[in-house]
């Protein structure tokens, strides 16, 4: 059996026990992982200081920038057995891994030495009243050893958008990839190591949140932040456990995201935007649509147009070209989801299409699969349509008015994304102005550029990542005076 190891101070190091790595397409248990306890997170970020109090803690941004690009071609280089690992601890499709995860991973790495190399601080000449004048100017330093806590959805791309600028920053860190999904950042391990990154830059611990190694990581006394992307209750755990020692956090958390479909947006465009947007990697990406409002002069159509391509989905094995959706990542989590579509129907909605377990045949019947769903005929204030489900879902409401329309997506505690759908680009502008979100898009979805701010309101997080944004988090400034 396949074995994946915690990776402290350059070395691959055995857990106090294993758990196993569960593949969810068919349950099959594809490796064992080594868990950290409390002294192996311990040494990992002892490994972490010593390394930025070393050598590299006098690399300049251009060595660190010249590295990351080596690590993104070496990336490159084991691009299938980056996928490999990704679909197995996913059963996300071969295609997505490799168009949009493990792309991505590449992509960070090389954006984000662009953004180091390039990266410049305002200075100001101060003019005082007596004649005198001063130079004020800010140095960059790391923020020093950072934690990294990634989720399951897209564990690759997700712990790649934070090495990046910290790695670039001259940060060393401390990795906790998901339980469900350690395989990728254990692979990374390796690259690290052929790029030639010094030990204890990088390190890896595997285990579980409470009382695991999740929380051991957090809760050190010598970690100098956390950047975290999961959910916002566990998000709020780590806020308590940091704030004795007064640590800043990094926070992407969840959404109940909203998109408004305004009658005259190009249909055909807006079904198939829509359809991804509510279905790709089954649902399971923070971005994803769990809200459609829809003018009531096109909902029927809307209503059409979705079901069919909701059940034009293929459910399959990853490798299979046919197959467009994935299982869910874990028995808990479809029980999460399932709760949610039986609550659905105690809210009184219409199940347009979906609403249960598919029946794939006996090997893949063990693995965690649900159907593309779509209701309707949900209150706002239901269960289903104020909590964020995850899964391959979405509840359409009909609207009358632009306000009306803007009301309802702005009616929720979280505010990570939304999407404008219209064909008059002056409203697009104007309702995606209004949303009460981080990342509006209009007549699109999910359509990235590495330089842009990305990130949450309200119960979907603290601060943004991205290009110069993610320096914000990743650096301490120290601003210097010079009377001249
Ligand atoms: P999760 O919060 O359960 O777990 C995320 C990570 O935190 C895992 O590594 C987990 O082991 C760790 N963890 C759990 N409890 C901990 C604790 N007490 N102390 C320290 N670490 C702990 O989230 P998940 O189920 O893996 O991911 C799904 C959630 O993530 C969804 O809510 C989704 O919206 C959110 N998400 C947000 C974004 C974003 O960019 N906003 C991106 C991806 C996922
Ligand atoms: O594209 C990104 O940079 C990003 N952070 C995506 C997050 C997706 C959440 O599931």
């Amino acid at each position: 059996m396949r074995q994946i190891r915690n990776y402290v101070d350059g070395q691959f190091v055995d857990g106090i026990s294993t758990f196993d790595d569960i593949n969810p397409v068919d349950g099959r248990v594809v490796a064992q992982v080594h868990e950290a306890d409390a002294a192996l997170v311990d040494r990992a970020v002892r490994s972490a200081r010593r390394a930025l109090n070393g050598a590299w803690g006098s690399t300049t941004v251009l060595e660190r920038c010249e590295l990351l690009r080596r690590i993104a071609d070496r990336v490159e280089e084991r691009f299938d057995e980056l996928v490999d690992a990704e679909v197995a601890d996913t059963g996300k499709t071969v295609r997505q891994a490799k168009a949009l995860d493990v792309a991505r991973a590449v992509a960070n790495f090389r954006s984000f030495a662009d953004t180091a190399a390039s990266s410049s601080q305002k200075s100001f000449m101060t003019d005082l009243a007596d004649g005198r004048q001063a130079l004020n100017y800010a140095v960059r330093k790391p923020l020093g050893v950072v934690a990294v806590i990634v989720p399951w959805n897209l564990p690759l791309l997700l712990l790649t958008w934070k090495l990046g600028p910290a790695l670039a920053s001259g940060n060393t860190v401390v990795v906790k990839p998901s339980e469900e999904t350690p395989g990728s950042a254990t692979l990374l391990a390796e690259i690290m190591q052929e790029a030639g990154l010094p030990a204890g830059v990088y390190n890896v611990v595997h285990g579980f949140g409470a009382n695991s190694a999740g929380e051991f990581l957090t809760t050190h006394p010598d970690i100098d932040g956390v950047t975290f992307t999961g959910s916002t209750a566990t998000g709020s755990g780590i806020m308590r456990a940091v704030a004795d020692r007064v640590r800043p956090v990094s926070f992407e958390l969840g959404g109940k995201n909203a998109a408004i479909v305004f009658d005259d947006a190009d249909l055909e465009l807006t079904l198939d935007g829509l359809s991804r947007s509510i279905f790709t990697n089954t649902g399971q990406v923070c971005l994803c649509t769990e809200r459609v409002y829809v003018q009531r002069g096109i909902y029927d159509k809307v209503v059409e147009g979705l079901v069919s391509r909701a059940q034009a989905q293929r459910l399959g094995k990853p490798d299979d070209p046919d197959t467009t959706m994935g299982p869910l990542i874990s028995a808990a989590h479809r029980r999460k989801v399932l709760g949610y579509f039986e609550a659905a129907k105690e809210a009184g909605a219409e199940v347009l299409t979906g609403g249960g377990i598919p029946s794939l045949g006996a090997e893949l019947d063990a693995g965690f699969w649900v159907e593309p769903t779509l209701w309707a005929g949900l209150d706002q204030q239901s269960t289903p349509v104020r909590e964020e489900i995850f899964g391959p879902v979405a509840a359409l409401i009909p609207f009358d008015s632009e306000e009306e329309a803007i009301a309802l997506a702005n009616d929720t505690e979280y505010g990570l994304a939304a999407a404008v759908w219209t064909t008059d680009i002056t409203r697009g502008h104007r309702v995606a102005q209004r949303m009460n979100v981080g990342i509006a898009w209009v007549n699109t979805w999910f359509l990235r550029d590495l330089r842009s701010p990305f990130g949450g309101m309200g119960l979907s997080g603290i601060g943004r990542e991205g290009g110069e944004y993610s320096l914000e988090f990743y650096t301490e400034s120290t601003n210097v005076c010079v009377q001249l």
